[in-house]
């Protein structure tokens, strides 16, 4: 169950439409976890309806918290996202002060994971919401590799491209920074082979929104994935 082993993890969107018979392809594939996360119209009726449905299958469930209102418990793991590339402090740490104000007495901290997010496709919605900064470039991004692996010594750095498949350079290069921080890549993989190129130097790679569009080709990833040495 530890996300430290996790090299593939599907992200289901509780605000999506999944048939059954899908979530138990996604849940039965091999791959090592769930996450539930989504930007747009998260509920927490939403959140716990897809909870619900995913803990028949034996499969790790991590909620990506996007706002405290849908936090419920039954996870593994609550992955909290600090955008280190947003101007607005809100999504940095101003959220998560307000919750630690009001929860900090019941909050069970060896579930809570730290997520430095670098939001680099200016177009998604999350890129938006957060006022990130997507104009830096690979300097930049280096920076916050090493100011997540050495100052802030996060245990996740998100490479974010929601939407898009990145560049792939990038993510190498922000691999050979990091030795405790664990990388994880999402972003526009629709096929076994970009899941393969990422799974190169991502030490997780995460698939969206393909499981929405093509199945067979989302459930393809897992072991393009797990083949990856
Ligand atoms: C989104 O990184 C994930 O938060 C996955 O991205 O939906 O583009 O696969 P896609």
């Amino acid at each position: 169950m530890d996300f430290k082993s996790w090299k593939h993890v599907f992200k289901l969107d509780p605000a999506k439409f999944i048939h059954d018979d899908d979530l138990a392809r996604i849940c039965q594939s091999g791959t090592d976890g769930i996450i539930v996360g989504g930007s747009d119209d998260v509920t927490a009726e939403g959140v716990v309806d897809l909870l619900m449905r995913i803990k028949k299958f034996n499969i790790a469930v991590v909620l990506e918290v996007s706002t405290v209102e849908s936090v419920t418990p039954g996870y593994d793991y609550f992955f909290i996202p600090t955008v280190l590339n947003s101007t607005d402090t809100k999504w940095v740490k101003d959220i998560h002060h307000n919750a630690i104000k009001e929860f900090g007495d019941f909050i069970e901290w060896q579930q809570l994971i730290a997520e430095g997010y670098i939001i680099l496709n200016p177009h998604c919605k999350a890129a938006k919401l957060t006022a990130a900064n997507t104009l830096i470039d690979e300097e930049d991004v280096i920076a916050y590799a090493r100011m997540a692996e050495h100052y802030f010594k996060l245990p996740i750095l998100y490479i974010e491209y929601s939407g898009m498949y990145g560049d792939v350079h990038l993510v190498a290069a922000v691999k050979y920074e990091l030795e405790y921080t664990q990388l994880f890549y999402g972003g526009g993989i629709c096929n076994a082979q970009q899941a393969k190129e990422m799974a190169q130097f991502a030490d997780t790679v995460v698939v969206g929104n393909i499981i929405y569009n093509d199945l067979a080709e989302a459930i393809s990833t897992v072991k393009a994935v797990k083949d990856t040495v």
